[in-house]
């Protein structure tokens, strides 16, 4: 168990897997496309000239030509993942490997030492932790709840659902483009304005004193539900803080630097997440910006990693 991707993600690399099961009937899933945010297409920017982690890959600032799609207005909720484990029976990464990774101060005392994440030891790997026992094995009752987006999913299990639901994971590009909500090259989808700014709280990230303990003062210390905070430009909540959400893409960085390919060797089948999550934090891991990007491995899962999902918009009939 190594750690990489400095704050938000250790690497935990297993044995992984993928399988295919069958989808929601047709109705249901035009259903939940039209339940989407259309998502208009056309020139869409992608990363930044002004990187706060180059080594990222988070530059430079570039276009893509992008056809219309939908994309979830919030991540994927735990009463929709259930849908889906009731539909399917998918068992998770997390619930076949046996553990998952959890934040350190939300893991029950009574659970006891657990293994640390080398070099970020607020990570521990609990044994029994999964998208419905969110904080170690028991703790469905306390820590589980309905409207928040699912974690300790794998981005096998984010593309299974995804399937199921009959759209598919979006590329960062589709990502990063429904993020800025129309605002074009922007640091936040709200803007360029730095959150606690006047006390003001658009996200759910860290504050206080990572990794020891978070005020809440954004009103929450873990996740928050799935759509909270101001929704950006086009209705989508919580595209930065709150959970990472895993996109299709492989994780590259576009640099021929000698780090930069030594990482992306290291690397190598990882998968893109975006968005930071409620533990980013400026002094620590300024990741709660559009640019911002991780890889990770494609079968690791975590207390703070999520997903949303994307369809065409073809697949609504007017
Ligand atoms: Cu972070």
């Amino acid at each position: 168990m190594t750690a990489g991707g400095a704050c938000c993600a250790p690497v935990a690399t297993r044995p992984g897997g993928a399988r295919t099961m069958p989808g929601l009937d047709d109705a249901a899933a035009l259903r939940l496309a039209a339940s989407a945010i259309s998502i208009p297409g056309g020139r869409a920017l992608i990363g930044t000239d002004r990187p706060s982690i180059p080594a990222d890959g988070e530059g430079p600032l570039r276009t893509a030509r992008l056809a219309p799609f939908r994309i979830g207005a919030g991540a994927v909720t735990n009463a929709e993942f259930a849908d889906f484990v009731a539909a399917t029976g998918h068992m998770t990464e997390a619930e076949r490997f046996g553990w998952s990774f959890v934040f350190h101060a939300h893991v029950p005392p009574e659970l006891g030492p657990t293994r640390r994440a080398q070099g970020a030891e607020w990570w521990c790997a609990v044994e029994g932790a999964s998208w419905r026992d969110v904080a170690g094995p028991g703790t469905e009752g306390a820590a589980w709840r309905p409207d928040h987006p699912v974690v300790h999913v794998s981005w096998h299990d984010a593309r299974a659902y995804a399937a199921w639901a009959g759209g598919r994971l979006p590329t960062e590009a589709e990502w990063e483009h429904a993020a800025r909500g129309g605002l074009g090259d922007v640091r936040h989808p709200w803007g360029d304005a730095l959150p606690e700014a006047d006390g003001v709280h658009p996200c759910n990230i860290w504050q206080g004193e990572f990794p020891h303990r978070d005020t809440g003062a954004d009103g929450y210390a873990g996740t928050a539900p799935a759509r909270s905070f101001d929704s950006n430009g086009y209705g989508l909540y919580n595209v930065v803080g709150n959970v990472w959400e895993w996109t299709a893409d492989p994780f590259r960085i576009g640099s021929l630097k000698r780090g930069a390919r030594e990482r992306a060797r290291a690397q190598r089948g990882h998968r893109v997440a975006k968005g930071g999550s409620f533990l980013c934090h400026a002094s620590y891991c300024d990741r709660y910006r559009i640019a911002a990007r991780i890889g990770n491995a494609p079968e690791s899962t975590l207390s703070h990693t999520g997903f949303r999902v994307v369809w065409p918009e073809t697949a609504i009939v007017r």
